[in-house]
């Protein structure tokens, strides 16, 4: 088994107390940290959710997993994320209401980081409220990154772009992402930016604010 297939396992079957040493010996193995990450983790956690979906497994199952992606990305993270030399302004990000997911917004504020942003990270399930009053006290503002990753929460996701925009706040960028999230929502929401991915998001927000 090749160690992208052994850190992939790991992490499926929830092992994460092995998967930061699979994801060290595979970075001095000369593997590309991106590979590892979208090879491995990523593949392994859509794994754990077609699992989820059909009844093979359940939510501790998939909490334990998440865990242990966790526990690679954090050996991934200084591989994944390079140092800016330019200052592009503060980034607020934030999982919107009622939703829990958190490992795709950390990927994206990791990304988003690196090209250049100050990150203020406002953390899961976060109410609209909490957005505004993030925006209205922190100076630099110029953007701001709303993650998504259940159906059922995207409403949460167009009430607050409106709230946000009907606040009479300005000088910064909206984008949103999420599994669930596509462009033609994005742009029916009134968002700025939409991306797929979290290197994506970077581009976008780069670009947005320049
Ligand atoms: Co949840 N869950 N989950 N879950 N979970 C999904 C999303 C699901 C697709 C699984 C499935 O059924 N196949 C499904 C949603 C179905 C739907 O909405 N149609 C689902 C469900 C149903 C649920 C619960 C409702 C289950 C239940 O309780 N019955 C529940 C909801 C809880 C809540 O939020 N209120 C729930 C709970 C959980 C856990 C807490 C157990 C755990 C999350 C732990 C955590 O995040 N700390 C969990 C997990 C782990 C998953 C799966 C398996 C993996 C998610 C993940 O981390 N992926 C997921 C299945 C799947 O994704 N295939 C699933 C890896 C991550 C890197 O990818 O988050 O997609 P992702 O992020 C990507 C892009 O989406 C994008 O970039 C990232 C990196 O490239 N992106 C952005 C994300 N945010 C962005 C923002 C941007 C731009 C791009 O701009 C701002």
């Amino acid at each position: 088994m090749s160690k992208i297939d052994e850190i992939a396992q790991a992490v499926e079957n929830g092992k994460s107390k092995i998967v930061g040493g699979l994801v060290t010996d595979a970075l001095n193995e000369g593997i590309e940290a991106v590979a590892i990450l979208n090879d491995g983790m990523m593949k392994a956690m859509e794994r754990v959710g077609a699992k989820f979906q059909s009844g093979e497994i359940f939510v501790p199952e998939m909490l334990i997993a998440a865990r242990s992606m966790k526990a690679g990305m954090e050996v991934l993270k200084p591989q994944l994320s390079g140092k800016a030399n330019v200052s592009l302004g503060k980034c607020i990000i934030g999982t919107v209401y009622g939703d829990l997911h958190d490992i795709g917004k950390n990927l994206v504020a990791m990304m988003i980081e690196s090209s250049g942003f100050e990150m203020i990270d406002l953390g899961v399930d976060v109410p609209i409220e909490k957005f505004i009053t993030g925006i209205k006290e922190t100076q630099g503002v110029k953007l701001v990154a709303l993650s998504c990753l259940l159906t059922t929460t995207m409403p949460a996701l167009l009430e607050t772009t409106k709230a946000i925009r009907e606040s009479g706040l300005q000088g910064f960028k909206i984008i949103v992402g999420g599994a669930p999230i596509t462009q033609e929502f994005a742009d029916q929401i009134g968002a700025d930016g939409y991306s797929s991915d979290a290197a994506g998001a970077a581009q976008i927000a780069k670009k947005l604010v320049a």
